[in-house]
């Protein structure tokens, strides 16, 4: 490798590092913005979801950190309709407040981030770090960086590795299907109607809450297109390719329903696509069901 060469691969990594530090040294603020700023905003963000005060407030902080990183030269969120730029090598896109209708019932919550090399919107494949913070009765962290999977506890800003090679479990034991059975298609209904004999339900309504309980037991996780919204609820950019990429990295496998998210290559910052992921079986025989 020539010495610029080098020179650039070590300033790359420096940055993706200073991303996930300063979203792990965010994650106390965030957590209070969870307590007090549980009320409407009377917003909309640009898919069209009602916006709380936390949802604004944890993008706020997000924005504000992660753009004064030197290496950070786009932050792109779930909550903005743009992508705000200033210079930089890196480009940063997150869903701030994963899962913030559990606000009410104070349930799990989350954050997720993706570190592209290319501005949004871009192709998976162009992930350098992807994780998913968990709000939950701890903080908790998932990270995919450089082939690998961990996991961290958070206290105080500081991360700790509690799991230095987060790998899918073999043997499936859950499943959490998002949408509604009657708002899903016949083949997802008969699909669904297998794996249910197959496998327990655990569904919460914050995707990373989800996405690690098939990371811990192994099984699947879907938001499918539904019959009256075929591209399903989640976000290409903000919510499916970096838990993709994750899940991949830790031996699983992602779908859209025919391809791995990854392979996806969005038009627009704000589309949405179904999301599959968990064991490779589970996933081949879903997108067998339908082909
Ligand atoms: P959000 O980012 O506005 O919170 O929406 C995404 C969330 C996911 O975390 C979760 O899987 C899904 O919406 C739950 O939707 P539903 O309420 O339809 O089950
Ligand atoms: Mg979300």
């Amino acid at each position: 490798m020539s010495k610029s060469l080098d020179t650039s691969t070590t300033e790359t990594e420096q940055t993706v590092t200073e991303v996930i530090d300063t979203v792990v040294a965010t994650t106390p603020d965030v957590r209070r913005a969870i307590a007090d700023h549980r009320g409407q905003s009377n917003s909309v963000n640009p898919t069209g979801d009602d916006q709380l005060a936390a949802d604004l407030r944890a993008d706020e902080l997000f924005e504000q950190r992660l753009l004064g990183i030197d290496g950070v030269a786009t932050y792109a969120s779930e909550e903005r309709a743009d992508v705000k730029t200033t210079d930089g090598r890196l480009h940063v896109a997150m869903d701030p407040l994963d899962g913030s209708s559990n606000l009410e019932p104070n349930s799990g919550m989350g954050t997720i981030f993706g570190v592209y090399s290319e501005q949004p919107p871009t192709v998976g494949t162009n992930l350098l770090a992807a994780g998913f913070v968990i709000y939950g009765p701890i903080t908790s962290m998932v990270v995919a960086r450089k082939g690998s999977v961990r996991e961290y506890i958070l206290e105080d800003g500081d991360k700790r590795v509690v799991d230095d090679d987060v790998t899918v479990p073999e043997d499936p034991t859950v499943f959490g299907f998002g949408g509604g059975v009657d708002s899903w298609t016949d083949e997802f209904q008969s699909y669904a109607e297998e794996v249910r004999h197959e496998l327990k339900l655990r569904y919460g309504g914050a995707m990373v809450a989800d996405i690690n309980q098939v990371l811990t037991y192994g099984g699947i996780f879907s938001y499918p297109g539904l019959v009256s919204a075929p591209d399903g609820k989640l976000r290409t950019l903000f919510e499916g390719v970096p838990i993709a990429h994750i899940v991949e990295t830790a031996g699983g496998a992602s779908s859209d329903g025919s391809r791995s998210l990854l392979d996806v290559e969005p038009d627009g910052l704000h589309e949405r696509v179904p999301v599959h992921v968990g064991n490779q079986p589970l996933i081949d025989r879903l997108e067998a069901a339908l082909a």
